[in-house]
């Protein structure tokens, strides 16, 4: 998992509304959408006002990163729900949470970004958000991807996660990472197609996710394709850009906000 930079998530609680058009325009959806279908919830919307939040910065390994914690309370402050960041850090924010009987703690180390529901003793972790909000944003652009080739690039948590879901959710899975092994266990874990050159399957798909911090030139890219990306650093070229017919990226947003409403379900 890359570790995000102050740079990369500075714009993200003063977004209003950016995010979401382009998301409205490339998916139909907003952030708050996609969380609801990423999490089974079969709604347009829901009041999730209920929902009170702690955001707990976390001081261990690297330490905490400037901005984190206020840009998950405002992603989530944005899906309606009542956040806040505690004034204590860790085990002294978590207990700050648990003493004002919040409903969802949400905190992340150098390894893990979990968001725990007191209510009932679970948990959802960013590996699946991510995954699962990337794939659904990617499945709301294509119309569907039933029966359709999606290549994944990058065997790594969210990448093995998306592997996973884009199978259930019925597509010709494609995968393919630096380290081709990797690719080849997800193969024969879920039955996909693992790939070893990548530049050649990325000039086949027209419907990507990418799960790595892969940065592609937009050579390669299919005229129209349409690429999910939550890998960080985020780049494309103007050729890429001129050619995708949709490029799906935040840097925090979706995965975070997935997180956020798959674990506040527990306790609906
Ligand atoms: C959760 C993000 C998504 C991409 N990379 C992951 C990352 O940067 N993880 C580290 C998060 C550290 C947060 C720090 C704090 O400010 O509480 N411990």
């Amino acid at each position: 998992m890359t570790r995000l930079t102050p740079d990369l998530i500075e714009g993200v609680p003063d977004d209003v509304l950016d995010l979401d058009s382009r998301l409205m325009m490339m998916t139909g959806k907003t952030v708050k959408g996609i969380a609801l279908e990423a999490a089974g919830l079969d709604v347009e919307d829901m009041d999730l006002s209920g929902f009170r939040v702690a955001v707990v910065p976390i001081t261990s390994g690297l330490g905490v990163i400037s901005g984190f914690s206020a840009s998950v309370d405002a992603i989530v402050r944005r899906l309606g729900m009542d956040s806040h960041v505690t004034s204590g850090t860790d085990v002294a924010g978590f207990a700050e949470g648990v003493a004002e009987g919040v409903d969802l703690i949400m905190m992340a180390d150098d390894h893990k970004f979990i968001a725990y529901n007191t209510r009932a003793n679970k948990q959802t972790d960013n590996s699946f958000g991510t995954a699962m909000g990337y794939a659904v944003a990617l499945k709301n652009a294509a119309g569907g991807l039933e029966g359709k080739d999606v290549l994944v690039i990058g065997a790594g948590f969210v990448g093995s996660e998306a592997v996973r879901i884009l199978k259930d959710m019925g597509a010709n899975v494609s995968v393919t990472d630096i380290l081709f092994e990797k690719a080849v266990v997800l193969q024969e874990r879920y039955g996909v197609n693992a790939v070893e050159d990548v530049n050649d399957a990325i000039s086949k798909h027209g419907l990507i996710l990418n799960a790595a911090p892969a940065i592609f030139p937009g050579s390669l890219i299919q005229e129209g394709a349409i690429i999910s990306t939550p890998g960080v650093p985020h780049y494309f070229d103007e050729e890429g850009r001129a050619k995708a017919k949709a490029i799906i990226h935040d840097p925090l947003e979706i995965g975070a906000a997935v997180m956020a409403v798959n674990s506040a379900k527990y306790s609906l």
